[in-house]
């Protein structure tokens, strides 16, 4: 990738987007390609392949998707279904169509199965059972490495795929249906705080572990793979650490400074008992994250009161 390529960032003004724009930009990559959802609405074919006829782009990052916590995942299946395979088919068949270098697709970890031995090495994709809760977005997300690999295998296109683990940091969504779980407990906190809240409704049983990567690492895991990495096996981005629920509860409590009590709502889902990724394959390329989750937390809850207009 030359400083002056043109470089689409699909997705720029969602969380993963938005850092890979900025990291691009400190980086001194000055060409970068945008396009609002109410420009260029991604899900219609005749529009895409017309904007990759127009602006030719050089490289493609597939941050555009629909995404959202374990709610909205459960609820809106249909949605995270189609959406996110209209999405994917359409940038990455107008990539091939109009002979891009080199396009990369985000997935996620909930591509793994429910069940899978920990940590999660890149092998164990289609081993086993998905998790219910967000088995849709998980077939979309599967069929987006898919879609990279077969293009890769018929057409020779340069299509990589990256897997981030759960992810947090500016621009998040905040929406306390929607959000996922970081989030939402920045807001829950802070808003308790300011009403002096006995308690704060946290959901699930707390047992589960999750993985956080902050989304300005993932940014610069990603612009490291584009400028290093050509093969068609995909690469797990994250720490390779994980907390429970419960403790990332404590965390969060502690960084917002509220002293009331947690409840534990088990009538919603817990999700996946677990989900930490094998990170060796991007350690043996040379790339490890920066950001620790204790600073990464304080951090976002800065960025959540400075813009908490625009997010709440
Ligand atoms: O972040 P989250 O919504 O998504 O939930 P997943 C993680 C865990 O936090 C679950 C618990 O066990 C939740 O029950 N949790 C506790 C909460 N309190 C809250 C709360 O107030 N809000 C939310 N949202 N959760 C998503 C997938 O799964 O992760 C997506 O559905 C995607 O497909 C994404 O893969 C990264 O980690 O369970």
């Amino acid at each position: 990738m030359h400083k002056n390529s043109r470089i689409y960032v699909a997705g720029h003004r969602g969380m993963v987007g938005s850092a890979i724009t900025r990291c691009l930009h400190n980086k001194g990559y000055h060409n970068v390609i945008t396009r609002t959802s109410s420009e260029l609405d991604l899900r219609n074919q005749a529009a895409v392949a017309d904007f990759f006829a127009e602006e030719k782009p050089d490289y493609v990052f597939l941050a555009a998707a629909k995404v959202g916590g374990i709610w909205a995942n459960n609820i809106y299946r249909a949605d995270f279904l189609y959406d996110n395979l209209l999405i994917e088919a359409n940038i990455i068949h107008s990539a091939y169509r109009h002979q891009v270098d080199k396009l990369l697709f985000l997935g996620s970890s909930c591509i793994y199965p429910k069940l899978a031995p920990q940590p999660l090495k890149e092998e164990y994709l289609l081993s086993g059972y998905l998790e219910p809760t967000n088995e849709p977005y998980a077939i979309a997300k599967i069929a987006g490495i898919k879609l990279c690999e077969a293009y890769r295998s018929q057409y020779g296109c340069n299509f990589i795929s990256a897997m981030p683990t759960n992810l947090y940091g500016p621009n998040d969504n905040y929406d306390l249906q929607g959000s996922h779980v970081l989030p939402a407990l920045i807001r829950k906190f802070h808003e308790a705080k300011i009403e002096n809240q006995p308690f704060v409704e946290v959901w699930g049983t707390g047992s589960p572990r999750r993985e956080f990567l902050h989304a300005d690492d993932l940014a610069d895991a990603c612009v490291f793979l584009m400028e290093t990495y050509n093969d068609e096996a995909f690469v797990n981005i994250g720490t390779g650490e994980d907390v429970t629920i419960r403790a990332l509860a404590e965390l969060v409590k502690e960084t917002v400074g509220y002293e009331g009590e947690l409840r534990w709502n088990t009538d919603k889902p817990d999700g996946t008992p677990r989900k930490l990724m094998d990170v060796s394959r991007l350690h043996q390329l040379g790339w490890q994250h920066r950001i620790e989750l204790t600073e990464g937390i304080a951090a976002t809850y800065q960025d959540f009161l400075r813009n908490q207009e625009a997010y709440v």
